[in-house]
């Protein structure tokens, strides 16, 4: 212990036995230089005391509920620097700038305690939101832990939605600034209650303390307050959604005409978020190709009568989802996902082909179980049970899950390609659009083929371009040797 240096409580403006509402560092810790150490809460502030130098601290002499003055022994820091010269350990850390006061504006300020004194004299708290000293205190290490991304929209707070009977144009007025962070109400930030490493604590993860309700003493705002609102604005997937992407402006339609405004149904708006996440979340590339399908057609209206016979109704996508298969089996990168880690890929040993399902409702995803093991007449029968129980609003969950691969056919609509998204976490899926006979040259003269349109989108991280051609030519020569499907 001959060494360590005594860190005491400083100058805190004449102050006796104020509350150590907070201890921030732990026996055995090694601090910096302002590491804050305590935080102490008067009557009028609360405050943090940073030390005076870097060490480790040896022993802790205070306790979150202790009352101390000027001059108590707040801990031992082994291998601490005096910083100035001829004092005494102790004495080296009175001489430490003071503590740092919190700005709660909603509290009396405090009174201007001892004017700041050069060098040796710590200043003294100054509680008054604006005053003089309390910038540095706050706003000053606040802006140096941001980054000028984060602090420039926080000067700027976001501006209210305009009133659609201002007839302001809301185009002008995003939620969001264009650099897409979450704006934070400075004035509302500087009038919260908490200390200052709350403050520092909050301005680094960007949350805003005017949003946060404290639930320390006197309403004060805690450490924990900051990080359970972190929390659950992650677990809302609010900061992703409202937080950290620039807002389409708010437009006030009316000021052009009539309209009608009607709610998303209730599967628009969930499968809405989950597009949405796909969209920012994969790097989509689409790769498209044409499926020569003269010989699969002739070969399914050559078996139309007999599926009639077996109730079936069978149209190209039986064979599509069977080619599919094929084509998994070849490629198992395309039957694969990512982890949640992103880090792993998870190698599917089934086959569960999830199909669009196009619904009064919305867009339905049933999912073909085990596809590999249905001959053709078995799929078309699930494509026509599954899609009539989805128009129906009867799918159940269970239905819906498990896919590994998609399968979105506009086919039956018309169109020549797409650019379907990705349903993750599956790492691609295939768009179908409506076949077309076309002039195709064969051994020197065109003759009219049954073209197939097809897209199929992948997830850039987990297959490369080069893979993915060869996927989609395998799929197209499968395609058109119908033989190896029936
Ligand atoms: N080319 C030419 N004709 C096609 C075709 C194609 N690619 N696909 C289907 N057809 C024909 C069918 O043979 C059928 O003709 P007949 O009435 O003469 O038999 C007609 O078009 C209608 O087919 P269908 O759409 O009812 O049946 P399907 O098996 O092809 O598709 C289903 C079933 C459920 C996938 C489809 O009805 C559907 O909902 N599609 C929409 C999917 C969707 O919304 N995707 C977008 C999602 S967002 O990315």
């Amino acid at each position: 212990m001959a060494n360590s240096l005594k860190v005491v409580v400083p100058d805190i403006g004449g102050f006796k036995d104020v509350s150590v509402i907070d201890v921030l560092v732990q026996g055995g810790q090694q601090i910096d230089k302002e590491t804050p150490l305590i935080t102490l809460e008067t009557e009028k502030a609360a405050m943090d005391v940073p030390s005076p130098a870097a060490g480790r601290i040896a022993e802790l002499k205070v306790k979150k509920g202790d009352k101390v003055s000027e001059g108590s022994l707040i801990l031992l820091l082994d291998g601490g620097e005096e910083t100035k010269s001829g004092a005494s350990p102790a004495a080296a850390a009175e001489s430490q700038p003071a503590a740092k006061p919190a700005a709660p504006a909603a509290k009396p300020a405090a009174p201007a305690a001892k004017p700041a004194a050069p060098a040796t004299k710590p200043a003294a708290p100054a509680t008054k939101p604006g005053s003089q000293s309390q910038p540095a205190a706050e706003s000053q290490p606040a802006a140096e832990s941001q980054p000028a991304a984060e602090s420039q929209p926080a000067a700027e707070p976001t501006p209210e939605p305009r009133s659609a009977a201002t007839g302001e144009s809301a185009a002008e007025s995003p939620r969001v600034p264009p650099g897409g962070r979450a704006t934070i109400d400075e004035a509302a930030f500087s009038k919260a209650y908490a200390s200052p490493s709350v403050r520092k604590f909050a301005r680094e993860l960007g949350a805003d303390l005017g949003k946060i309700s404290g639930t320390g003493p006197k309403s004060r705002i805690t450490h924990d307050d900051v990080k359970s609102y972190v929390k659950s604005l992650l677990q809302s997937g609010a900061a992703t959604a409202a937080g950290s992407l620039p807002r389409v402006p708010e437009v006030d339609f009316a000021k052009f005409g009539p309209i009608d405004v009607q709610p998303l149904s209730r599967i628009q708006r969930i499968s809405g978020v989950r597009l949405q996440a796909s969209w920012i979340n994969l790097p989509h590339v689409t790769q498209h190709d044409e499926a020569d399908i003269t010989d699969l057609d002739i070969a399914r209206v050559a078996l139309k009568a007999k599926a009639e016979q077996e109730g079936v109704r069978l149209t190209a996508l039986a064979f599509i989802v069977k080619a599919c298969v094929a084509a998994l089996k070849e490629f198992p990168r395309f039957n694969a996902s990512l982890d949640y880690s992103g880090e792993n890929l998870v190698f599917k040993k089934y086959f569960h082909v999830g199909f669009a399902a196009d619904t009064p409702n919305g867009l339905l995803v049933p999912v073909i179980r085990d596809a590999d093991r249905s001959n053709l007449f078995e799929l078309a029968r699930a494509l026509a049970t599954m899609s009539e129980k989805a128009r129906a609003g009867k799918l159940t969950a269970a239905e819906m899950q498990g896919g590994s691969f998609t399968i979105s056919s506009l086919g039956g609509i018309g169109g020549t390609a797409f650019t379907p998204i990705i349903n993750a976490p599956e790492v691609a899926i295939l768009g179908v659009s409506r076949a077309s006979h076309k002039p195709v040259f064969d051994k020197g003269t065109f003759v009219p083929r049954l073209m197939l349109p097809l897209s199929l989108s992948y997830d850039h991280r987990v297959i490369d371009g080069a893979e993915a051609a060869r996927f989609i030519v395998f799929l197209s020569k499968t395609l058109g040797d119908v033989k190896a499907l029936l």
